[in-house]
């Protein structure tokens, strides 16, 4: 069986969570469960990344232990990820024992082959985006990416060797070019980054203690990107005494990441594992932001709702279509209540929800439910089945591309045809003549094979939903294309989606 290991990054818990962290996981979700479907043995990682200066003082000024301020931010993480149905295989905590252990011992073997070494800091620091930034970065003097103040910072630090293996780099992106997407963010790292010439990584701080200590100078603890990226080995057991699911699953298929995070996962993350002597992962995509009123929703610009406020009000499968559906997955999209609801009203209710009600509907109304073949076959519903045949390998084309959004298109293109197939056969007036009985129900039959196949194919975007649809199509049948030889014996109807009246 092939294996598919894909990681969302570990995100801060340092407020709560928004819509945008929903968007990222949301994805990842949608393509670890297709992968599943698609018969991959899958491992989808997600987490936290709990160290650091700013979580630190956060707990300070809640009266807290920063280990008690996060347990309590990651259960309530955890509570959200099960709310949206995401169907992680390991959840990392940078502060499992696990974790810690691997970073310490990745942290001794690179000083002493010395790709680390002893030196003295000099920056431009932002506390609340924990970045470092050079004098020419910064915009009007402010951090680029939230606009607050920097404070000049100077310590003793241990340093990462990142110059010593530029080279080897630049070689790995030109022999791997499926390595970074999209590929516009290659261009970006390799002009902005790497041709500048790449400077040596602190590695670690004296200054706060809230992370992991460097095992052999107890002053320090080590600082940020070397302690986050080494989540995805450390849960699979790298350096330890069981490292099965290392040897099983590494190198990673796929990190998802936000595009600010591309630079750390294409740049530092290869020359670390570089220097362990691993294998790289396979692709790093960076997607883009959903942006709320011209800007990124973001916890230190304090513009965002609780997305359990829009899940109680539409429905997780809505918020879940919406962040698949609404974006191309790698540009930045528009978020907003109003473009949610247009989703639901024109996409779920009117063409998903209206086409299964309708067809269940008349499924009782014409037949008590049951429903076989009659194969009564004319050009309209030959070139329907077509269609219905074509959908898997539409979905997995796209999916292969990550255009996810154009898999979820596809979907709704054989739902729009089948809407189309019942106007064009118009079952009501069939139903009028008794001579035309067998031919209604060929056309019935037909329909619920298509709104079968779609359901089926909509199960790792939508999958309360395609349970529903499944339950009401009473249907064991998995097969990912038309079946001639299946008989229906129907469910009662139920809304799937109900309309929102914008008022
Ligand atoms: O960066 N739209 O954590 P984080 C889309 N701990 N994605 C968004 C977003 C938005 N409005 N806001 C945030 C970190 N994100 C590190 C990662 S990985 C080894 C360490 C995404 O909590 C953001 O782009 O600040 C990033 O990929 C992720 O949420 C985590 O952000």
């Amino acid at each position: 069986m092939n294996k598919y290991y894909i990681t969302t990054p570990i995100y801060y818990p340092s407020a709560n969570f928004h819509i945008g962290h929903c968007y990222c996981t949301i994805v990842a979700d949608a393509i670890a469960r297709y992968k599943r479907m698609k018969g991959f043995d899958v491992f989808f990682q997600t987490g936290t990344d709990e160290h650091g200066q700013k979580i630190q003082k956060k707990a300070e000024e809640v009266g807290k232990t920063p280990k008690q301020y996060v347990d309590e931010i990651v259960a309530d993480a955890q509570d959200l990820w099960k709310t949206l149905n995401i169907s992680y295989d390991n959840f990392i905590r940078t502060t499992d024992k696990k974790h810690i252990e691997c970073v310490q011992k990745i942290f001794k073997k690179l000083y002493d082959q010395g790709d680390i070494y002893k030196g003295e800091y000099k920056g431009l620091y932002c506390t609340p985006c924990e970045s470092f930034w050079t004098e020419s970065q910064l915009v009007d003097g402010k951090c680029p990416d939230c606009g607050r103040d920097v404070y000049e910072v100077s310590e003793e630090a241990y340093f990462f060797k990142l110059s010593k293996y530029q080279d080897r780099l630049v070689k790995y992106y030109d022999e791997h070019p499926e390595f970074i997407e999209p590929i516009s963010r290659k261009n970006e790292m390799l002009n902005n980054f790497i041709k500048p010439g790449l400077e040596d990584l602190c590695v670690s701080r004296t200054s706060f203690d809230w992370g992991i200590p460097v095992t052999f100078d107890e002053n320090h603890v080590v600082y940020v990107w070397l302690d986050a990226l080494t989540n995805y080995i450390s849960s699979l057991g790298y350096l330890s005494d069981d490292d099965s699911l290392m040897k099983k699953y590494w190198p990673a298929d796929i990190h998802i990441v936000g595009k600010e995070i591309v630079r750390f996962h294409t740049i530092i993350w290869p020359i670390i594992l570089m220097a362990l002597d691993l294998e790289l992962p396979t692709k790093v995509f960076g997607h883009g932001w959903l942006i709320v009123n011209g800007g990124k929703i973001s916890k230190s610009l304090g513009n965002y709702k609780d997305p359990r406020e829009y899940i109680d009000s539409y429905g997780v499968d809505a918020v879940r279509y919406f962040a698949l559906r609404e974006v191309p997955f790698g540009s930045d999209g528009n978020f907003s209540e109003e473009s949610l609801i247009a989703r639901i009203n024109g996409d779920l209710a009117n063409i998903l929800g209206n086409l299964v009600q309708r067809t269940i509907s008349m499924g009782h109304k014409y037949f008590d439910g049951k429903i076989e073949n009659r194969n009564i076959e004319d050009e309209l519903s030959g070139n329907f089945i077509d269609e219905i045949n074509k959908l898997d390998s539409l979905v997995s084309e796209k999916m292969e591309k990550l255009e996810i959004n154009l898999a979820l298109e596809e979907i709704f293109n054989l739902l729009r045809a089948s809407n189309k197939y019942i106007d064009e056969t118009t079952p009501w007036i069939l139903a009028k003549n008794e001579d035309n009985r067998d031919k209604l129900e060929t056309v019935l039959y037909n329909l619920l094979e298509s709104i079968r196949v779609s359901a089926l194919l909509l199960r790792p975007f939508l999958p309360d939903t395609s349970k529903a649809i499944i339950s009401q199509l009473n249907t064991q049948s998995e097969e990912l294309s038309y079946i001639g030889t299946n008989s229906y014996n129907l469910n009662n109807p139920e809304i799937l989606f109900k309309r929102i009246d914008v008022k």
